[in-house]
């Protein structure tokens, strides 16, 4: 009866169900380990790559799913249907904790609404975690009052998971916003205590350590899985990609991954199984990676509006600094929801002028 079954074989792909009996309800640890677990050292098994899955509402219904979602974070970023303009701090690490602090008031003053900590970025002895948090805070505050619209500090809680609660508990005492934590370095049980202590706080899923897996097509797991799993845990964030920045990905792959997460329902494609999400809220898709203002107008063409376009070198390594390399992006933003071609708006906009100028010799 709990036997998994074979129903369809087409040259090398394979669909199987399981009894959902077979399984502990809201345990993600558990779920993996039996379709993600030995499985793939198998002498029987020269390759095999886990390409998606498809989750039974009784399953769906174990989980907590996000908080916010995409709805909800637009209504308390008080972000109507623009993308939101996110950076990451550069140089990832090394900047002592008032340096760190000046670059994300400069990046807020400029036009991010949202500043994150670099995903290897935790409590190191040139930038503590208690003091970057408290500080970076008050900036944060003092960014809304001087600009008249909502800024969000996204600090990385990623630690050992007592330790990851307690910072948690910290950024909502201070009055955050939102928490980052990098779920496969974390891992998915750390990640589920973190969503279900229902902290008033929104989680910024960082994937780094995915690629170990993702990447190769012939064997591993692939990101529509991870991504899956995020999004049954509760994560309101999550990097898909950009299908144009740096990291390997195509556009087919990252469109497919921003539907997975942003859709209640999905159909079957080559790469994805359908899905009907029912109740569970959507996730809001980070594209991040190697982009600068240049990338903004495909970005919004191929992946829509309800996107994080995050920029760190592509902002903090402007020729004028962090205040207009932010101002630059948030120009190329506001072209395209006003219908004006990049060309157009740097006319009238000294620092996308700059930007663009300066990118496209990269
Ligand atoms: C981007 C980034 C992000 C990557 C992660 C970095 O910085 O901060 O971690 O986007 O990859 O450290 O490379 P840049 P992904 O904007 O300076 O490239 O989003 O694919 O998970
Ligand atoms: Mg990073």
């Amino acid at each position: 009866k709990l036997a998994a079954k074979v129903f369809h074989v087409r040259g090398d792909r394979v669909k199987l169900a399981y009894n959902s009996e077979l399984f502990e309800k809201g345990n993600a640890p558990n779920i993996l380990s039996s379709i993600a677990g030995n499985i793939f050292g198998m002498r029987a098994v020269r390759n095999l790559r886990l390409e998606d899955i498809k989750v039974p509402r009784e399953i769906l219904r174990s989980f907590s799913g996000p908080k916010y979602g995409i709805e909800g974070i637009r209504k308390f970023m008080r972000i109507k249907k623009r993308p939101l303009l996110g950076t990451i701090i550069k140089p990832k690490l090394g900047l002592k904790t008032l340096d760190h602090v000046k670059v994300a008031y400069e990046a807020w003053l400029g036009g991010c609404d949202l500043v994150k900590d670099d995903e290897n970025l935790a409590s190191q002895k040139f930038n503590v975690f208690e003091e970057r948090l408290a500080r970076s805070l008050e900036a944060c505050n003092k960014a809304e009052e001087e600009t008249g619209e909502k800024k969000a500090y996204i600090v990385n809680v990623t630690a050992e998971t007592k330790k990851m609660m307690k910072r948690a508990q910290l950024v909502e005492e201070l009055g955050g916003k939102y928490i980052m934590i990098d779920i496969v370095t974390a891992g998915f049980s750390a990640l589920q205590t973190l969503r279900e202590a229902d902290f008033k706080l929104a989680i910024h899923a960082h994937r780094a350590m995915h690629a170990a897996f993702t990447r190769n097509e012939r064997h591993g797991i692939s990101m529509m899985v991870l991504a899956d799993i995020a999004r049954l845990i509760g994560v309101d964030q999550l990097h898909i990609g950009t299908a144009v920045g740096k990291l390997k990905n195509n556009l087919e792959e990252v469109s497919e991954l921003g539907e997975e997460i942003e859709k209640k329902t999905v159909k079957e494609t080559k790469m994805r199984l359908s899905q009907n999400w029912g109740r569970v809220k959507s996730v809001l898709a980070v594209c991040s990676g190697g982009l600068h203002p240049g990338h903004v107008p495909y970005l919004i063409e191929h992946l829509g509006k309800d996107i994080v376009i995050q920029m760190g070198g592509g902002i903090h390594g402007h020729p004028s600094g962090s205040f207009r390399g932010a101002r630059a992006a948030r120009q190329a933003i506001e072209a395209v929801m006003n219908k004006k071609t990049l060309k157009e708006a740097a006319g009238e906009n000294m620092e996308l002028k700059q930007a663009l100028d300066f990118w496209k010799r990269r």
